[in-house]
């Protein structure tokens, strides 16, 4: 499954990799896989080898959500497989791993760290855009969903739903912003009020300010809504009028900002190409972060100059906290406020390295305000900047330095399943689970 945005450091890998790597075995490789018996359809027609050329290039870039990452790396990259079939799948996974050749399997590529198609060792990609049937079993609420489909084709599939209402607002005052954090983790369930801190344009040309956002999303009708506001939020001043009742389905189309009236078939549009890029990074708050607190994280924003620039607050609470943290792999459940996204796009390759430094200090703004030892994140905003190995290894210290923010009590376990089923941690990459049997 995917959604919209991804991300890594080109020039980086380049000069890394450049004079040491060969790639070994490529010929071998490729034989290997075309002589898979592959009796469903041909498994020759998904290879395309790296060559540089125009069809490569656009098979690689088609599943490629960040332009930090636009480039391939042709020391390293052999091929990439467009699985078809499942026997394309085991074909790949054998012939690379008797090959010595490491692989990446991309989804949707939307990896913040564009860690589904990128290694600084010799690797293939293992496509599965091509795998995409959903079914949706209403009466036993599951869905199964192979993993290349988008969410868009997912949302269609499962749009039986009810009545949505958005809102937008903005609002300057820290105090609202400051109340949300009191109130936005124990509204109703069927209630979803996000707040977005964004620089934008102030009312002097050349001027740069933050505008505060409110994003709601209520199974419901609008008077109810605007009453259930009234009483925890009456700070907005929401009414009726500032909402629009809408199916589920096109409230999805709300939440990739496009415009009212845009028909829902876009949502089974693919991508073709990267539009810019970005780079992210999370936190989580357990206690509501002080007014002046609010103020420095909004002098570290407007200081990443002539970038787009947001924090998106959501909030937690709900049924988050009514699962227990050890019942799946996700960790941050009861006792969560909210989970920041600090987020930062641009469109000028010259500015990569001085928009990932300001990231990095709005990151050191925020540490006393958030939640510490360890200092947890949100995977799915994967950041290579919290820890990491290189392409080719996985040791445990390191591991456990990413692996407690990401997994916090439960990467004990997965380091035992992983230990289970992949003991040689065949897949790997610079933020994966080491099997627990490394450790020495
Ligand atoms: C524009 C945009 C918007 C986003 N919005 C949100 C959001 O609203 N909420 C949110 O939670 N996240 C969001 N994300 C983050 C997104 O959920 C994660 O990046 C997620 O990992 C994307 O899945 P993917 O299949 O596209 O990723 P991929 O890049 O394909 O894969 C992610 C990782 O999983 C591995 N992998 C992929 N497929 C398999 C497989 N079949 N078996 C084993 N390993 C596999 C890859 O090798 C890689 O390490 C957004 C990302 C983008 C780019
Ligand atoms: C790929 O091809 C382009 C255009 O043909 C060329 O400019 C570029 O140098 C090539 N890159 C590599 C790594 O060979
Ligand atoms: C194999 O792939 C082809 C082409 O996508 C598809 O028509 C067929 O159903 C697949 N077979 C299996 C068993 O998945
Ligand atoms: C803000 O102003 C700049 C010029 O100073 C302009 O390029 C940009 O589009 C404006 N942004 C918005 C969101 O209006
Ligand atoms: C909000 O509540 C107050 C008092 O509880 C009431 O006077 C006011 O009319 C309400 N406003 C809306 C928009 O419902
Ligand atoms: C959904 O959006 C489409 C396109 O704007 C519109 O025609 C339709 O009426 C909308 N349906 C609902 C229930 O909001
Ligand atoms: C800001 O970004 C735009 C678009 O990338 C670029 O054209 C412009 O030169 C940049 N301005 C500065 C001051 O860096
Ligand atoms: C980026 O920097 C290079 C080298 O300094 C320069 O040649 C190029 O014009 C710059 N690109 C932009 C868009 O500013
Ligand atoms: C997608 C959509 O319907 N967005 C609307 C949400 O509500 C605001 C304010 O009422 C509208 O301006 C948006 O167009």
């Amino acid at each position: 499954m995917k959604e919209a945005l991804s991300v890594l450091c080109l020039a980086l890998l380049v000069s890394v990799s450049e004079a040491a790597v060969t790639k070994p075995g490529i010929g071998e490789f490729l034989g290997c896989l075309r002589s898979w018996p592959s009796p469903e359809s041909p498994i020759t027609d998904d290879i395309f080898t790296a060559d540089n050329t125009t069809t490569f290039l656009s098979f690689y870039l088609a599943y490629t959500k960040n332009t930090r990452f636009a480039s391939p790396n042709y020391q390293t990259l052999m091929a990439i497989v467009t699985a078809k079939n499942l026997s394309h799948i085991q074909a790949t996974v054998v012939c690379a791993k008797s090959n010595g050749v490491q692989i990446r399997i991309r989804s949707g590529g939307h990896d913040y760290e564009g860690l589904s198609y990128i290694s600084s060792v010799p690797f293939v990609i293992l496509d599965l855009f091509n795998l995409r049937s959903i079914t949706v079993d209403v009466p036993s609420k599951q869905a199964w969903v192979q993993a290349g489909a988008t969410l868009g084709e997912l949302y269609t599939k499962i749009s039986e739903a009810g009545e949505t209402v958005n809102k937008t607002l903005e609002q300057g005052g820290i105090d609202v912003l400051y109340k949300w954090q009191l109130v936005s983790s124990k509204l109703p369930e069927s209630l979803y009020v996000k707040a977005m801190s964004q620089v934008a344009n102030g009312t002097r040309s050349g001027e740069r300010t933050i505008a505060v956002l409110f994003y709601a999303q209520f199974l419901g009708g609008a008077d109810e809504l605007v009453s259930i506001m009234n009483q925890s939020l009456p700070e907005l001043g929401l009414k009726s009028q500032d909402c629009l009742e809408m199916s589920w389905l096109n409230s999805t189309l709300f939440w990739e900002d496009l415009p009212v009236g845009t028909p829902a078939s876009i949502l089974l549009d693919r991508p073709s190409k990267p539009e810019k890029f970005f780079k992210s990074k999370s936190d989580y708050v357990k206690k509501p972060i002080p007014k002046e607190g609010i103020e420095k994280l909004w002098n570290g924003m407007l200081k990443i100059n002539n970038n787009t620039v947001y924090m998106h607050w959501n909030p937690y609470g709900g049924v988050m906290d009514t699962i227990p943290a050890t019942a799946t792999p996700f960790p941050h459940r009861e006792g969560n406020l909210f989970k920041i996204q600090y987020y930062t796009a641009w469109f000028d390759a010259n500015a990569t390295k001085g928009s990932l430094d300001m990231m990095k200090e709005l990151y050191e703004v925020a540490e006393p305000y958030v939640s510490s030892n360890p200092r947890e994140a949100f995977l799915n905003y994967r950041d290579i900047d919290i820890g990491s190995n290189p392409s080719g290894e996985t040791t445990v210290d390191e591991a456990e330095i990413y692996g407690s923010k990401y997994f916090v009590g439960n990467l004990k376990r997965l380091m035992e399943v992983k230990a289970k089923y992949d003991p040689e941690n065949f897949f790997k990459n610079e933020q994966s689970i080491p099997p627990a049997r490394v450790k020495q």
